[in-house]
């Protein structure tokens, strides 16, 4: 059993706002200062990152999303946590299905505007979308904003065309995942490469589509990979205006699920401290809680908001898997006293030291 940390010196005061930035080190690029931030003691780590949400972000308010899969299963791509990739098929057991219909993407919609989310996003099981599917996406786009929404889409890789299409039809945010550091990205998935995903986000920003670009934190990965990717994002010319921070879904039958339910899940805190030190490094982004909140307590989610989140996935359904219940959750933000946004409150940014060239 490890020994209770002890004090060795007696403090003289105690950590304030006003004198805890003196406690911090001052490192001298941003990836030492993210490397810092994940060493802080977890309770100073917490004041921090919140006292830096309050400065970028009303208190207590959170930005509402809705999931919905328009394309189910069968996937190309080996990612060795998703259980809908094609090559874990026989194992994981998952039925794939094709392309939703337009009328029942809608009827999803709907229920999420009446729900209280103020976007919907949808996701398929794609590598990249092929030419035939862009006047459908392009079409739900079209439909789900009529309905008062913001639009989010995840579909694989695009094209720099694609992204211009769907930017033209109105989309307002693409979720492109890093999923985790360009170090541990090959034991994760082998079918693309980091730079390819980069290279996706780019042409994203550049069609003037809002970049939504997230992790999955506890897939064996260590804390030089979390920290890694987060500095992909300080890097960034302009950084996501969304990040979610997937806890990872143990899948049986796909690799990272297996190794995971073997070796037993990465601590819950460790998850919440890279959510607070991505609030830190990404001051002025919307940090969403994803995936993995089903299997979290009241007071871990609590101290997940209190480490800067101020996003998460609304209704019973991720994409294949459950999520925390819409009831659970009308309980918990009345508990905590927590409201939702209508709109975008600001504009994203990472980065409170400079930029590392
Ligand atoms: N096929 C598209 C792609 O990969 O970009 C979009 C759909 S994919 C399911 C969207 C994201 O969901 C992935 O990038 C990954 O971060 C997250 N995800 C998938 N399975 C997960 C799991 N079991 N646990 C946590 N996050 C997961
Ligand atoms: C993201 O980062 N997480 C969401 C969304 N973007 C598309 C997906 C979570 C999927 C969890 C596993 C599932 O339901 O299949
Ligand atoms: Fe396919 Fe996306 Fe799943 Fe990877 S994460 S297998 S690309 S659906």
């Amino acid at each position: 059993m490890p020994a209770i940390p002890t004090m060795l010196t007696t403090p003289t005061m105690p950590t304030t706002p006003a004198n805890l930035a003196n406690r911090q080190p001052v490192p001298s690029s941003m990836h030492a200062q993210i490397t810092a931030w994940f060493e802080l003691p977890l309770l100073d780590l917490l004041l921090q990152a919140q006292l830096t949400h309050r400065q970028h972000f009303a208190a207590n308010t959170v930005q509402i999303s809705t999931l919905l899969s328009i394309k189910t299963g069968n996937c190309p791509e080996d990612c060795g946590y998703c259980s809908q990739s094609g090559h874990y098929r026989k194992e994981t057991g998952l039925q794939a299905e094709k392309r939703l219909a337009v009328d029942k993407v809608i009827a999803a919609a709907k229920q999420a505007k009446a729900s209280g989310s103020s976007r919907f996003c949808m996701g398929a099981a794609w590598k990249h979308p092929s030419d035939k599917d862009m006047p459908y996406v392009a079409e739900l786009v079209n439909a789900v904003k009529a309905l008062g929404l913001e639009t989010c889409m995840t579909l694989g890789s695009l094209t720099p065309h694609q992204a211009t299409q769907l930017a033209e039809a109105g989309l307002d945010y693409y979720n492109h995942n890093l999923d985790t550091s360009r170090r541990y990205y090959d034991q994760v998935v082998t079918t693309r490469s980091y730079d390819e995903r980069l290279q996706t986000i780019a042409h994203v920003r550049a069609s003037g589509i809002k970049v939504c670009s997230g992790s999955i934190v506890g897939m064996g990965e260590r804390r030089d990979d979390r920290i890694d990717w987060i500095y992909e994002l300080t890097q960034m010319a302009t950084p996501p205006e969304s990040i979610p921070v997937n806890l990872l879904v143990p899948i049986k039958g796909t690799p990272l699920g297996d190794k995971a339910l073997n070796d037993g899940a990465l601590s819950v805190l460790e998850w919440i401290r890279t959510i607070a030190v991505t609030r830190l490094a990404c001051p002025s982004s919307h940090v969403r809680l994803s995936a993995g909140r089903e299997s979290l307590s009241d007071s871990e989610q609590a101290l997940a908001f209190m480490a800067g989140a101020n996003s998460f996935f609304y209704g019973d359904k991720l994409l294949t898997t459950g999520n925390a219940s819409q009831s659970n959750d009308n309980r918990l933000m009345q508990e905590l006293g927590l409201v939702a946004s209508i709109a975008p409150t600001a504009p994203s940014g990472c980065g409170t030291a400079s930029r590392d060239n």
